[in-house]
């Protein structure tokens, strides 16, 4: 099924107040100059074609502690065709199975109940709960190819961006609701979150997943700073963000291996849990964010420094993982196909085309992998072990960089 795409805006437009709260107050902390779309994977033909390129940098409301981008990008210009596959994660795909078994147990999903997962993807993580036994099942996805791969598989989708007013279209109540790590992509959040309370079942819950800004901060993972993240976000703006539209955040749970560190909350209407996490005043510690300011320019330098230092060398250095925030790390340190080769990805789409800015091919999956390798840069560090023992199964004896926190050789 498909809806028409909202009217487009400019290229991208400044923000100038605070998401949440409204406060103009605003101070930048980190700016990473002008960088391509994360997600625009090029094809050959147009290496020669002058790229789109934005500013990405973080302001950080004084009011109440969110962080959020400068500029917004037309979201129909990175979100209409979608390469990034969620299924292509082994470890993804687990942590999805398991969601799907704790958010139904939660609320005892039952066989009439409906289940919606907002920007769902491939339907990966609908495809769990059909696992479980529950065919109610629907998604709300902007990327075609994505929505049609999803219908493919019998995993029925709208081909829209979730709305208020595409809450009002679906006129239904939902027992469960998903949304995995696209609140932080969405500009206008109170809409976002006023559809989902408007859809939400009296006693049904709406998981949220997204990254969570400490670890971000606290681990130096700036390559994670891109025009589809306009906000990174804490548990006390989350927690604002959801009482501003008669919901609560009844509990929350952090895995620190996903994604740099992500905090799952499950929320349900105002008034019904025994305890609820509310939101504070934030504390705002200036120095602790100048400080990483300061550590993301010395680890750029660090890093395209060890990486001109193997080259001097002589030795071959690959990358793995055509991640979004690979594009980031390597278009900040200026990388092209003189420091880093080629990048493996086992997306089979992904595959063929070059990476934003850096111009590096994408040349196929694990299985490309040459022996002439010595040093693979895991753009993909938050699947590492995943990473390195795949590349291990495929008889690599080379090394690793690892290039967050800092730039190691492992
Ligand atoms: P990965 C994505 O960011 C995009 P990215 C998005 N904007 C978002 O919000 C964050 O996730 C949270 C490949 N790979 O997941 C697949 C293999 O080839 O770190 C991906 O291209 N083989 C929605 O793109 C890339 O690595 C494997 O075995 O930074 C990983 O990208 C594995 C495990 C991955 O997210």
């Amino acid at each position: 099924m498909a809806i028409a795409a909202p009217q487009p805006m400019a290229t991208s437009k400044a923000h100038t107040t605070c998401r949440i709260c409204g406060s103009t107050d605003l101070y930048t902390y980190l700016n990473l100059g002008r960088l391509p779309l994360p997600n625009a994977y090029l094809e050959r033909e147009q290496l020669d074609e002058p790229e789109f390129k934005e500013e990405v940098a973080i302001q950080l409301c004084l009011e109440c502690g969110l962080s959020q981008l400068t500029r917004v990008v037309d979201p129909g210009r990175m979100f209409e065709t979608y390469l990034y596959c969620s299924s292509v994660s082994a470890p993804f795909r687990e942590h999805c199975a398991e969601l799907a078994s704790t958010a139904a147990k939660r609320v005892h999903l039952g066989p009439e109940d409906t289940v919606l997962d907002i920007a769902s993807n491939d339907g990966c993580l609908l495809r769990e709960f059909r696992r479980l036994g529950h065919q109610r099942v629907l998604g709300i996805e902007p990327a075609k190819n994505l929505a049609a791969a999803a219908e493919d598989e019998g995993l029925p989708t709208i081909n829209a961006f979730w709305s208020t007013e595409l809450a009002g279209v679906t006129l239904r109540k939902y027992k469960i609701i998903t949304a995995l790590n696209v609140l932080g992509h969405v500009d206008d959040l109170h809409d976002f979150v006023r559809g989902v309370s408007f859809c939400l079942a009296e006693d049904g819950v709406f998981v949220v997943e997204v990254p969570y800004v400490l670890d971000f901060l606290e681990q130096t993972e700036f390559d994670t700073a891109y025009h589809e993240h306009l906000t990174y976000f804490g548990i006390g703006q989350l927690a604002r963000l959801m009482e501003m539209h008669g919901l609560e955040v009844e509990d929350i749970q952090y895995f620190h291996w996903l994604h740099g560190g992500t905090i799952r909350a499950y929320i349900g209407h105002a008034g019904r849990a025994r305890t609820a996490v509310r939101s504070s005043f934030a504390v705002v510690n200036l120095p602790a964010y100048q400080k990483f300011a300061l550590r993301v320019e010395h680890n750029k330098r660090e890093l395209r420094s060890l990486l001109e230092r193997q080259r001097d060398a002589g030795r071959t250095v690959w990358a793995y993982g055509a991640s979004a925030k690979g594009t980031t790390l390597l278009n900040c340190i200026d990388a092209n196909s003189s420091l880093v080769e080629a990048v493996i990805d086992d997306t089979p789409a992904k595959q063929g085309h070059f990476i934003p800015g850096a111009h590096i091919e994408i040349v196929g999956g694990i299985e490309r992998l040459s022996p002439a390798v010595d040093l693979l840069l895991l753009l993909a560090w938050n699947f590492k072990e995943e990473l390195m023992a795949k590349c291990r199964a495929a008889d690599y004896h080379g090394r690793f960089i690892v290039p967050v926190p800092k730039a190691v050789i492992v």
